[in-house]
């Protein structure tokens, strides 16, 4: 018997069948889709129905295959959600969370509320777009969506609903809000007070691996397929991507890799204190009543959005020879700090990358494999600092860092990672949020116990790639530089 995943990043969507057998765990691509958003004037929105419709396009090659999922479950990137009226049908279409409209709004908020009260009753770090701060700019834009609303849901909880006409929210989704109080359990009355949002638009929160219904009949009727149960799991691609790391110890560092770089450790209470809100570390929820404590880092966006303005430009360049030329580039010419608010809206990437490094009086890098180093190095020894910060919060030292998810195919990526933390990097698998959504169902129709059995079989059924660090004097003193240039940047701006 089969599972069906579908897991959807923020560049890109795909359907996987996973079998459990006596071998171990199996995959299979059944379908692969571009996410791409689309822009109507000035705002920037998900083509939700385009997800939707790649879902029904999945679950018809399911059944060309000729597999009859025992269930299926969909994981999503976080934060963004759609509204549902009263006739149960979508408002609108949803935001991106790289929309500039949100601009502004959190800092507005914290200060109204203080970050400290903030935090203490959530637990999540501040970022521009989280739904709080979303919600809050169409409540005092006072957009119209907003009087018609009676249901509000995230995306893969609005993708769920969509396949099956049950309305409900997920755990590991909901914390990311910035709305959802972990230590009370449910949403939090008094940050929605504040932004004027009334709470009857928040359902029950249920936890990963509970079962949420069917596939309609109608769609089944459609399709010609019968009828599947869909289970709520990780639905937060990097809670999903977690629950696949394939560690043997209770204590682990992790880097989740795609369109973001989410790196941090698995703990069993939310860490709320004045060091991890200094830092601006995040407790996300995850599966099996874990909780991830991580940092956002901006991740292999910034190479994305370089690649297609090259395309844009006529000058597209495949994977395999960027990093051919990065290869061959000048070490450590252009350092940035990918954090920077600089790089958050799509757009320019490669002139705001110049405009960095002219402000810090290095070289400007010009051609592709000197910017694609200068982001892979700037990434690399970001990792090297955040890794720090997480040692420090969880008071403890990690051996290495383990590596998912889709940027694992970078291999100069993996070995420079390596070389900058000092620790050997393990990579694999690369579709860790879907092998992570899997193990979930697995975990609720009882083939896994628990967590612990899903990532003992997700190490003896997928290779890992061990990384060990080379050139450390090299390094060291890149990221003594690094330092200065990010630090004296930060201060200066
Ligand atoms: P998301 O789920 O956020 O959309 P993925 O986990 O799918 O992201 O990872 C996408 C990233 O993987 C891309 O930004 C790209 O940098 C990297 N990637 C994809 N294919 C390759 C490849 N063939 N070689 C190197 N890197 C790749
Ligand atoms: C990664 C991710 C990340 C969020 C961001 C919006 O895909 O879910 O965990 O912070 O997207």
């Amino acid at each position: 018997m089969s599972v069906l995943a579908y897991d959807l990043g923020a560049s890109s969507g795909r359907a996987l069948l996973g079998h459990l057998n006596d071998r171990g765990m199996e995959t299979l691509e059944i379908h692969r889709f571009k996410n791409e958003p689309v822009k109507v004037g000035e705002r920037m929105h998900w083509d939700i129905l385009r997800l939707h419709h790649e879902l029904l396009a999945g679950l018809n090659l399911v059944k060309q295959s000729g597999e009859q999922p025992e269930s299926l479950a969909i994981d999503s990137w976080a934060v963004d959600y759609g509204l549902l009226g009263s006739n149960g049908e979508l408002l609108g279409n949803p935001y991106h969370y790289r929309d500039a409209q949100f601009n502004g709004m959190m800092e507005q908020v914290r200060e109204e509320l203080t970050s400290e009260a903030i935090f203490e009753r959530t637990g999540i770090q501040f970022l521009s777009f989280n739904t709080i701060y979303q919600l809050a700019t169409l409540r005092r834009h006072q957009s119209p969506l907003l009087n018609e609303a009676e249901r509000f849901l995230m995306i893969p909880d609005l993708l769920r609903y969509f396949l099956t006409g049950e309305a409900v929210n997920e755990f590991t989704n909901a914390t990311t809000t910035q709305l959802y109080n972990p230590t009370k359990a449910q949403w939090d009355q008094e940050l929605l007070a504040h932004i004027g949002i009334s709470d009857k638009l928040f359902g029950e929160v249920v936890m990963p691996g509970t079962r949420i219904g069917q596939v309609r009949n109608s769609i089944c009727g459609d399709l010609g397929i019968s009828a599947i149960p869909v289970i709520a799991v990780a639905e937060h691609d990097t809670g999903s991507a977690v629950v696949a790391v394939p560690a043997t110890e209770r204590s682990f560092a992790y880097l989740s890799c795609g369109t973001w770089s989410l790196m941090g450790t698995e703990i069993d209470q939310p860490a709320i204190s004045a060091e991890s809100l200094a830092l601006n570390f995040t407790n996300e929820g995850g599966a099996g009543g874990t909780f991830r404590l991580l940092k956002n880092i901006m991740g292999l966006w910034i190479l994305q959005e370089c690649m297609r303005e090259w395309e844009r430009q006529g000058q597209a360049i495949s994977y395999a020879d960027l990093l051919a030329k990065a290869e061959r580039s000048t070490p450590f010419a252009s350092l940035f700090d990918p954090d920077d608010d600089l790089f958050l809206a799509a757009g320019d990437m490669t002139t705001r990358i110049q405009q960095y490094c002219r402000d810090t009086g290095q070289t400007l890098p010009q051609d592709q494999g000197a910017i694609a180093r200068s982001i892979l190095e700037s990434l690399a020894l970001k990792y090297r600092r955040v890794m720090g910060w997480t040692e420090q919060l969880s008071k403890q030292s990690f051996n290495g860092l383990h590596m998912v998810g889709g940027g694992i195919q970078n291999h100069l990526l993996c070995q420079w990672t390596a070389n900058s933390i000092g620790k050997p990097v393990w990579a694999g698998p690369a579709e860790g949020s879907a092998i992570g959504n899997m193990a979930v169902q697995w975990m609720a129709s009882g083939a896994f116990k628990d967590i612990w059995e899903a990532r003992r079989a997700i190490r003896d059924s997928f290779p890992i790639t061990t990384y060990e660090p080379q050139d450390r004097t090299t390094w060291e003193e890149a990221y003594g530089r690094f330092l200065r240039i990010t630090d004296s940047y930060l201060a200066q701006s």
